[in-house]
């Protein structure tokens, strides 16, 4: 009897200081298994009377159901425990800050492009393709720039072959849109695109550069409507405020030709060293179709008149934007292209 006692003691004593579910296990097997100490004192029953016997058999079990009882206790609270440190090991923080995905930004030159897209579609335009590898004919020639015209010098150009060229504007589109149409208007498109020329790279000039083309052609069609579309335009570009006025200009392809300023909207045309003191900043050129440009392109230029204009791209962007060297464009820093993302 005392054995069981002291087995009992030694027993919940371990149980109760046991730190893990596989130790348990195995104390559990140990005391109360075949091959324990309550077994092998269970023996001795054989030595005892009946009275002694019942005795024993009743504490023993009373034994066997404490430590039952102790180690599905100490079961509870170890499992209890391992869910706790499964919890605690698994726990997201939600309050840590999240990972941001770099998130490109669309490119400044795309963004007036867009822009301007949009609004010539607004207006009822269509939007027109050419090749950027372009036939001296549809650069020059149809542009009424036959060789040997000395506006020829006015765009320098890079030559493929004879006959090949990097186009140096987006107006042989102009030719390619007339010809397709075969004499029959009216015709109302925009080309925006990249254009080439062997001009010297400074803070206003790019060897590479885009334009956009706009080109109406139709019946009663009047330095009027030219103006009209500009100023919407630069009201919608650069705010509602803004005027333009036309100058005198020179282009072989129109007649007459102008060149187009708006009112600057950096100073609202008082002057500033962005307007360089005028008031006005010259944005693109423009003109009435030349009549022999119709005529080579399949139109009737006693029936059909047209207006087209050239605007550049980086120039719009630059000014609309404040940025103060072409070259930010074309060198792919990310410092600055991350100013145009789409949140801002
Ligand atoms: C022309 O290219 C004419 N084709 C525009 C035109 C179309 C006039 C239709 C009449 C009717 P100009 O050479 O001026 O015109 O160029 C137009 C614009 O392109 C300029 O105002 C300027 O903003 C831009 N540009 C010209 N050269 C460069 C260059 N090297 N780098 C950046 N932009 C340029």
């Amino acid at each position: 009897m005392d054995e069981l006692l002291k087995i009992k003691e030694e027993a919940l004593l371990k149980i109760d200081t046991c730190q893990d579910l596989k130790t348990l296990n195995d104390l559990r097997v140990f005391y109360l298994g075949k091959k324990g100490p309550m077994q092998a004192a269970m023996k001795s029953m054989k030595d005892m009377d009946q009275a002694q016997r019942v005795e024993f058999g009743k504490v023993s079990n009373q034994v066997k159901q404490e430590l039952t009882m102790a180690i599905d206790e100490k079961k509870n609270i170890l499992e209890e425990e391992v869910l706790n440190q499964r919890l605690r090991s698994e726990k997201i923080d939600i309050t840590l800050p999240g990972t941001t995905i770099p998130e490109g930004s669309i490119h400044p030159l795309n963004r007036i492009k867009e822009e301007l897209e949009e609004l010539f579609i607004g207006m009822g335009y269509s939007i027109a393709e050419g090749p950027e590898v372009e036939t001296d004919h549809f650069n020059f020639e149809l542009m009424n720039l036959p060789q040997g015209h000395p506006a020829r010098d006015m765009q320098d150009t890079f030559y493929i072959n004879e006959n090949l060229l990097m186009r140096t504007h987006t107006s042989p589109v102009q030719a390619h849109v007339m010809l397709e149409a075969q004499g029959k208007g009216p015709i109302k498109v925009i080309c925006p695109g990249k254009t080439y020329r062997r001009d010297d790279d400074d803070t206003t000039h790019s060897h590479q550069f885009m334009q956009c083309e706009g080109l109406v052609v139709d019946k009663n069609i009047t330095l009027a409507d030219l103006k009209g579309t500009l100023e919407l335009f630069a009201k919608k570009m650069f705010g509602e405020k803004r005027e333009i006025r036309f100058r005198p200009s020179y282009f072989p392809f129109t007649e007459p030709s102008v060149e187009v300023d708006i009112s600057c909207h950096n100073c609202e045309g008082k002057g500033c060293p962005m307007c360089k003191y005028t008031g006005w900043i010259e944005i693109l050129g423009a003109g009435m179709v030349n009549p022999h440009v119709l005529e080579m392109c399949g139109f009737d230029p006693e029936v059909y008149q047209g207006f087209a204009f050239g605007i550049g791209l980086e120039r719009v962007a630059m000014l609309k934007y404040g940025i103060d060297n072409i070259r930010h464009f074309y060198s792919d820093d990310l410092r600055f292209l991350n100013q145009f993302t789409r949140k801002e």
